[in-house]
């Protein structure tokens, strides 16, 4: 597998922040991993600037692909992690790539007074929304997205990911077309990179006790459909 040159750049600005780490690690599914993606890290302008450009074009990619997205309005970044991407994203789809969405993002409690309400940003009412997420492993943070989105009147037409782990997820099928089909069908969850990138990474950078490491969980967790 050759990785795009915008993976390899992204995967590399992740191991420089720290954000991306080989060793041994226990998930919130209570899986143990021998890596673990940590996006709260990627926290500087060049490494924003690098993963909103990789958002930015994997989105606009799967606009155009069969099947791919379809359309939407607002690209909605979960708090807080999601935040600062959905806003740097929606400023890169407007830049680059001439497609001009809002952006939202949810509060972690809700307001009762003020403006009120559990999202901030473009609302989300009656509109076809985006959702931008890190990482997924079982599924169970981008389904309670799409809940906040759904309680809140949004018509969620897909999601794209940081990093797809490859996983199974809770129906025991893998994580991805599990969502996918929540989604409407095959091409609504887009990622950036998945578990195959970074073992590609490994294996050019001859890397090969982590590699093996990856493939033995891989083989215990390893989404196979
Ligand atoms: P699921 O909710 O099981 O899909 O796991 C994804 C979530 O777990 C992410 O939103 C993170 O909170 C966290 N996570 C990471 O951030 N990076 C990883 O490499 C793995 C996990 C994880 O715990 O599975």
């Amino acid at each position: 597998m050759s990785l795009q040159k915008y993976q390899t750049e992204l995967i590399e600005h992740s191991l420089s922040a720290g954000a991306l780490m080989f060793g041994t690690f226990t998930l919130k599914s209570g899986r143990l991993s021998p890596y673990f993606f940590n996006a709260g890290l990627l926290a500087s302008g060049p490494v924003l600037d690098t993963l909103c450009s990789a958002y930015a074009a994997t989105i606009a990619a799967a606009l155009k692909a069969s099947p791919g997205l379809p359309e939407f309005d607002v690209l909605f970044g979960p708090a807080y992690k999601g935040i600062p991407f959905a806003a740097g994203t929606a400023l890169l789809l407007h830049r680059e790539h001439k497609i001009d969405v809002g952006f939202a993002y949810d509060r972690k409690e809700a307001k009762d007074h003020g403006e009120g309400g559990v999202t901030v940003g473009t609302p989300v009412k009656g509109k076809r929304v985006l959702i931008l997420d890190d990482v997924a492993t079982a599924g169970t943070a981008i389904r309670g997205a799409i809940d906040i989105v759904r309680r809140e009147g949004g018509e969620v037409v897909g999601a794209v990911l940081l990093l797809d782990r490859q996983e199974v997820g809770k129906a025991g099928r893998s994580t991805i077309a599990e969502v996918e089909e929540l989604l409407g069908g095959k091409g609504r969850v887009p990622t950036i990179l998945t578990m195959q990138n970074l073992m590609a990474w490994l294996q050019d950078n001859g890397r090969t006790e982590e590699l093996e490491k990856m493939k033995a969980y891989y083989d215990e967790f390893g989404a196979k459909d």
